[in-house]
């Protein structure tokens, strides 16, 4: 069978997997979003359902004052005597921790904190120890990636942090993972920056503490020779066995906006890409090392069909799984109904790094039709293409004097223009529509006698290439002003 890159598409960055009777899990990295750290099931490995968060009270993470892309960093989750445990970092407090859950479809435990610093941290259990690792420094100063044995059960280290892999050279060591496959200990790991030059890179031991001797070919997996290619930035990667006793890479990936354009505004995304182990116990990953758009394989029974979700409306998301909130969101102003959404605007404006009246999915795909009917009795309320709070695209209603009018927005870092506006007299209610390629979003009003376009603009200033950052575009749909208040309904996000 023939099976497509990306497996999930969209703002799901630094993949981590386990698997438990023959059902895969799935976390990846939320930074200022909550609930933080989604987790996704799959039982083939090419068609992920989100299932729930790991971090849903604010006792568990404080996003209050995280800038965008700081907060809840890469995490790992692991299984061990009937318990799943998700590791991470608050890259804005600098701190790694725990929480645990005996049911992953319930709520997770309160975190438990680890006094090792660095990021990327990764549970190893074997014979009732626990090692913890991370990128980072260790007691004598020595970067790598730095290991120590912590009694699991309060987080409390009861060995001296160790540097035991210092990686093959390239910038940012990070995402280590240990795994012992047929008597040897494999370490994994990212190098290169999550940017173009990124690559899985492995090293190997006969203990889980190293010495490590580095694969003789490494980078094991890497885009960064293929110039031009859509598929970039391939690296940051968890080793998973399926049932047949095939091994696989899950990691992460970005589809840039075509061949040669080198901006990617839809975030990092999952990629499946099959690893085959030598006789000598080294193993390769890909075509030649590389990452491709699609894959055949005979790995994978041809019942197993690779499906893809091209409709998104209120009716069949869930408030709770699909729509994340910026930071922490007062949930008085959210009243959300099976088919509206009423948003209740405050004084935090888009701009702002803080928690303005935002809910929105992730923007999955280049080419999308999306629309929404809104009405307004005050302030501003719309849909916003949102990167980061100065990088964000809105189509709105606002109410100017005792009229109401369209504006289409643009947002890009010190520039913020109004490019059109639509008078719509004293009617507070418009549909609003937006269509997408891969290089250009289009603004609309629907009416039944047919689309009024407004401007257009291109994807690229949205993308990570100028904003920076680690996140991917959100469809957000929005209200700001002291007092506003507006209703969403018809919803309907359309990929084509
Ligand atoms: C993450 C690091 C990385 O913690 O980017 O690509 C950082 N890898 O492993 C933020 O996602």
């Amino acid at each position: 069978m023939k099976y497509n890159n990306p497996v999930i598409k969209g703002f799901y960055p630094d993949p981590s997997v386990c698997k438990v009777d023959g059902i895969y899990y799935m976390v990846c990295s939320s930074f200022q979003y909550f609930p933080g750290v989604p987790i996704l099931e799959s039982t083939d490995l090419l068609n992920w359902k989100q299932i729930g968060h790991c971090l849903t009270r604010g006792s568990q993470i404080q996003l209050g004052t995280v800038s965008s892309s700081g907060g809840v960093f890469a995490p790992t989750i692991r299984y061990n005597n009937g318990r799943f445990y998700m590791v991470t970092t608050n890259d804005t407090t600098h701190q790694n921790f725990y929480v645990w859950t005996d049911d992953i479809y319930g709520e997770w435990s309160e975190p438990v904190y680890v006094d090792q610093g660095g990021i990327d941290p990764d549970l190893y259990f074997e014979d009732g120890k626990t090692l913890f690792m991370s990128n980072g420094f260790d007691d004598n100063n020595t970067p790598g990636v730095i290991q120590c044995e912590i009694d699991i059960e309060t987080g409390r280290k009861l060995s001296p942090s160790r540097s035991i892999w210092q990686g093959t050279g390239g910038r940012y060591l990070e995402s280590p993972h240990l795994y012992k496959i047929n008597g040897y200990y494999y370490l994994l790991a990212a190098e290169g920056g999550t940017e173009y030059g990124h690559m899985a890179t492995y090293a190997r031991g006969t203990s889980a503490s190293g010495p490590f001797e580095a694969y003789a070919k490494n980078p094991v997996l890497t885009n960064r020779n293929l110039g031009g290619y859509e598929l970039q930035g391939v690296g940051h990667s968890d080793l998973i066995q399926d049932d047949l006793g095939n091994w696989w890479l899950l990691h992460l990936g970005f589809r840039q906006t075509g061949r040669w354009l080198t901006y990617h505004h839809l975030g990092r995304e999952v990629f499946l890409t099959p690893v085959t182990f030598g006789e000598d116990g080294w193993f390769t990953a890909g075509h030649n090392g590389t990452v491709l758009l699609s894959f055949e394989t005979d790995r994978i029974p041809d019942t197993v069909i690779q499906q893809e979700k091209k409709s998104y409306t209120f009716a069949n998301t869930d408030w709770n799984l699909d729509w994340a909130y910026l930071r922490h969101p007062a949930t008085e102003n959210y009243l959300p109904e099976p088919d509206k959404l009423t948003l209740k605007g405050t004084e935090v404006t888009l701009d702002a790094p803080a928690s303005p009246t935002f809910i929105g999915l992730r923007q999955r795909d280049f080419a999308a039709v999306i629309s929404c009917n809104v009405t307004l009795t005050g302030g501003e309320a719309g849909i916003t293409l949102y990167m980061d709070e100065n990088h964000h695209y809105d189509l709105a209603i606002r109410k100017d004097g005792a009229g109401y009018r369209v504006v289409e927005r643009l947002n890009i870092g010190d520039i913020k223009s109004i490019q059109h506006e639509v008078d719509l007299g004293s009617d507070n209610q418009a549909t609003l529509l937006i269509k997408s390629n891969n290089e250009r979003y289009s603004f609309f009003i629907g009416s039944e006698h047919g689309e009024i376009p407004l401007g257009t603009a291109q994807t690229r200033y949205l993308s990570s290439e100028v904003a920076g950052g680690f996140t991917g575009v959100l469809i957000g749909l929005y209200a700001c002003g002291e007092g506003s208040s507006a209703e969403f309904t018809e919803f309907k996000c359309e990929y084509l």
